[in-house]
């Protein structure tokens, strides 16, 4: 499947990364939540988490601990931030490559229905 962010990590549309390695690419959100919003997307294609196999849990845990590395290296992990990774309808997903949302930059309301 190809989706926006695969035409991004074949830079065929442009974004504004902020990390990238041989398996996870980050960029900032079109449309921000927070005053930092920023998506950890895998290389390899999985839709949704649901697709991800569980004998590979590394996909997600590349995409926290890439998260939490730029939380540091930005100088916010110590007020804090929220990951998020939403799935399917209910979950509010637009976009079916995986990805988890990086929000911080302010003190984030609580979520809910
Ligand atoms: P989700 O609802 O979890 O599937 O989040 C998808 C996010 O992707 C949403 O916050 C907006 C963002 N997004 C959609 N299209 C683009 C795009 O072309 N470029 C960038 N940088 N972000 C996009």
């Amino acid at each position: 499947m190809t989706t926006i962010f695969h035409k991004i990590i074949r830079r065929e549309i442009p974004a504004d990364i902020v990390f990238e390695d041989d398996h996870v690419i980050a960029f900032r959100d079109i449309a921000p939540q927070a005053p930092v919003h920023v998506l950890f997307v895998p290389k390899e294609d999985f839709a949704t988490i649901n697709d991800v196999p569980a004998d590979a849990p590394e996909i997600i845990g590349r995409l926290a601990v890439s998260a939490a590395r730029y939380a540091k290296e930005q100088g916010f992990a110590e007020d804090g931030y929220r990951i998020v990774m939403n799935c399917n309808a209910h979950g509010g997903q637009t976009v079916f490559q995986i990805h988890l949302h990086l929000l911080a930059g302010a003190a984030l309301g609580r979520f809910g229905t």
